[in-house]
């Protein structure tokens, strides 16, 4: 079948894309439309539909073609032909319209979708601005606040919701083409106009005053200098103060200046890792999956039960296990807990929460769990504790159900020579909360099977996380990368800075949160006890830890106990700097001969990162991460690392490996080889003029 075929049905010229996988608008597909467009003005059909092929409507322009040379016909002038259609074109709508692929509908006369069917224009989260009309057709059909909501936020919307909004004109249930067919028909009955979004004007009298500078100022504060949501703001501005024409000049100027950033490039290159990393070298694609209908989580706390809420969001039962019944009660309630914060924001209905509610059941007895497929401990990192449970695991569980460990750092290995079926056991590494971030590490055994391995990426899916495949390394990839990252954090700290300046530095750079403010959240006493466990020559340097360590036997351990780096106000959570936390610094400084002296915003950004990118480069050479953009989508979606910088190892490629590494080697001088040694892949990829992007390329 060609990208574009034509057909007649009746009185109507049904125009059908096809354009696998996602009918992106890649050149064929556009010249397909033009032409087919063109070519229906002179026959006998009186309306037209434009309708797709396979899992989804049109996906977008193809983000592959930018920044290649352009081909006409252009999106803009696909879409001028449309809208200038003698005879109505309606966009009949299923999967997915979205970005492009929604200013296609939105040039067409009339929509309609099925119900199951969402639109959105996001194409926000590529660092871009919807470039061929959809800032200034959004606004005109579904208003100003409406639209500017849309497409700063970039999410789709259903079908329904975009009805509501008028972005479409009638909801089908079930049989796209036999519906969009009635509606064209009647179009014709009624001798329907072409309704061109263009010719709907905006009164600017309108608009209250004020709403679009308070709207840039709301948005500043969510997205932190990022150039295409205040972009999009100016468009949509225009789309009120200036005639169509000009509206839409000035939508492309922005977009072509989006287009070239660096955040767009890093946003592009997050949209294609994270596609990527659920690619597996050496696992063919057809490796076969084994089924997952019911799941066990071991241990109810803060984590079990969020994972928990994962699986029975899925529709998947879960059996939730305790070691008596005060801890099972504990673990359910704030599962209830979490329910009704969902509730309360609107993210779910009272229906949904009692369904999930009851997927999830609680029981104290392995013997239970005959009968899952899967079983996730989730129990706190004691390796004697592990091993127990995996042996208890492996006398209860029915041949065939895949044993996971939860574990953010220890040696999946171990865990499953306390069974007889080391090929079932793997690592599932959620991160907190789990009901909420989106990455999951999937962690390899020696022994993991293929299609243990394959279900883990597959059910990724099912349970909408992110996957990335990881060795079995001390802490995989995230963790241990996240050793010398907060190792470098607490030497600024004894060296001259405050929690504050740090995390400030952190934060306006765009991480989620600055290294102190996630220790206290996370509690400092969780890296006190790994710290406890660690053999004296594991321990390095005793200045490293010694503010952090003190911090603990004060009893200060975060946000949990009203103290840690910072203090914490018992009613409304909200932060301050505390003169204690200064003593301490300055008194450890003291006793450890460190000078303390004024440390560079620089200084500090570039020694938190440049430890992270260091470290990245070293678990790429010991096989740990299959690939630097694997090690990116770890940091963006577990560690709060900003998307617009695309992830430590393309931000070190934006910059210049060789800068990062002469950085390296001038922090090597001033602060010792046991800090600083420059990964050799990094040494080597600087030396050729190389970037860690081109080196995966070689490496497939
Ligand atoms: C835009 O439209 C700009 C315009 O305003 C102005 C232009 C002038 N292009 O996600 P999946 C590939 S910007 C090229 O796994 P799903 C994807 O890489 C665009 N390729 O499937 C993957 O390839 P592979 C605005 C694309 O079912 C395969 O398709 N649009 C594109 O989970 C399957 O993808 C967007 O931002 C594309 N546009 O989800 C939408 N989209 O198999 C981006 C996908 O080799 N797309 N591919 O790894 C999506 O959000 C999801 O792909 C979608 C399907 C929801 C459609």
């Amino acid at each position: 079948m060609s990208t574009v075929n034509y057909e007649l049905v009746g009185d109507i010229g049904v125009i059908r894309l096809n354009n696998p996988p996602v009918n992106a608008l890649s050149h064929g597909l556009r010249e397909g439309i033009w032409g087919a467009i063109k070519n229906a003005q002179g026959d006998a059909s009186k309306a037209l539909i434009l309708l797709c092929e396979g899992r989804t409507f049109i996906a977008g322009a193809d983000i592959t073609e930018f920044g290649k040379p352009p081909q006409a016909p252009a999106l803009s002038e696909v879409i001028s032909e449309i809208e200038n259609s003698r005879k109505p074109v309606v966009a009949a709508i299923h999967g997915t319209a979205l970005g492009g692929g929604f200013e296609v509908a939105l040039a067409c006369h009339y929509r309609c979708a099925l119900s199951s069917a969402k639109v959105g224009l996001p194409e926000v989260k590529l660092g871009l601005l919807p470039g061929a009309g959809g800032t200034q057709r959004a606004p005109r059909l579904a208003g100003v606040a409406a639209a500017l909501e849309l497409i700063t936020k970039g999410t789709p919307i259903p079908a329904a919701k975009a009805e509501s909004m008028k972005l479409i004109d009638r909801v089908i249930s079930d049989d796209l083409l036999k519906g969009a067919l009635a509606f064209a028909n009647e179009l014709i009955e009624r001798n329907a106009p072409t309704c061109r979004v263009r010719d709907i004007t905006i009164d600017p009298a309108s608009i209250p005053e004020g709403l679009f500078s308070d709207f840039r100022q709301k948005l500043e504060k969510r997205t932190h200098g990022q150039l295409a949501p205040q972009h999009i703001v100016t468009c949509v501005e225009a789309a009120v103060q200036l005639p169509f024409e000009e509206g839409l000049a000035k939508e492309l100027d922005l977009f072509i200046e989006c287009l070239l950033s660096s955040q767009s490039a890093a946003l592009r290159h997050i949209f294609f890792a994270e596609r990527s990393a659920k690619k597996i070298y050496g696992l063919p694609k057809d490796t076969p999956t084994r089924e997952i209908n019911s799941v066990a989580i071991i241990g109810a706390g803060t984590m079990g039960g969020g994972i928990a809420m994962n699986f029975a969001n899925a529709g998947i039962p879960v059996k939730l296990v305790e070691i008596n019944q005060n801890a099972l009660d504990r673990g359910l309630a704030i599962i209830d807990k979490n329910y009704n914060i969902s509730l309360k924001k609107g993210k779910l209905t009272e229906d949904q929460k009692t369904h999930c509610l009851s997927l999830i059941e609680g029981t104290t007895h392995y013997a239970d769990l005959t009968k899952v497929d899967l079983v996730i401990e989730a129990v706190f990192e004691n390796m004697a504790l592990k091993q127990e449970i995996f042996a208890k695991l492996d006398k209860t569980c029915k041949p065939g159900a895949i044993l996971a460990t939860n574990t953010s750092y220890q040696d999946i290995d171990q865990i499953a020579a306390a069974t007889s079926r080391p090929e079932d056991v793997i690592g599932l590494h959620f991160f907190s909360p789990a009901n909420v971030m989106k990455l999951l590490e999937v962690v390899r055994g020696s022994k993991s099977a293929d299609d243990v391995i394959a279900t883990a990426m597959m059910l990724a899916k099912t349970i909408k996380k992110t996957p990335v495949l990881a060795g079995n390394g001390y802490g995989f990839i995230g963790n241990r990368m996240l050793v010398p990252y907060a190792r470098e954090a607490q030497l600024c700290l004894i060296e001259g800075a405050t929690p504050e300046q740090i995390d400030t530095v952190m934060q306006s750079w765009g991480m989620a949160m600055g290294p102190m403010a996630m220790g206290d959240l996370a509690g400092l006493d969780i890296g006190y006890k790994v710290r406890q466990n660690l053999a004296d020559s594991e321990k390095g340097d005793p200045k490293t830890y010694c503010i952090a360590d003190a911090l603990v036997s004060m009893g200060r351990l975060g946000q949990k106990s009203g103290a840690g780096y910072y203090h914490y106000d018992p009613e409304t959570r909200a932060r301050s700097n505390d003169p204690q936390v200064l003593t301490v610094i300055e008194t450890h400084a003291e006793e450890q001969g460190v000078e303390r002296r004024e440390i560079s915003d620089t200084e500090i950004l570039n020694r938190l990162t440049f430890a992270l990118i260091n470290e990245g480069a070293k678990i790429l050479e010991d096989g740990i991460a299959q690939r630097p953009s694997d090690i990116d989508v770890v940091y963006v979606y577990g560690y709060g690392f900003p998307p617009h910088r695309g992830g430590p190892m393309h931000y070190a490629d934006s910059i210049g490996l060789a800068k990062v590494y002469d950085a390296i080697c001038a922090f090597r001088d001033q602060h010792g080889e046991h800090y600083w040694t420059p990964a050799p892949l990094l040494t080597q990829l600087a030396q050729e003029g190389k970037t860690f992007a081109n080196w995966a390329h070689n490496q497939r």
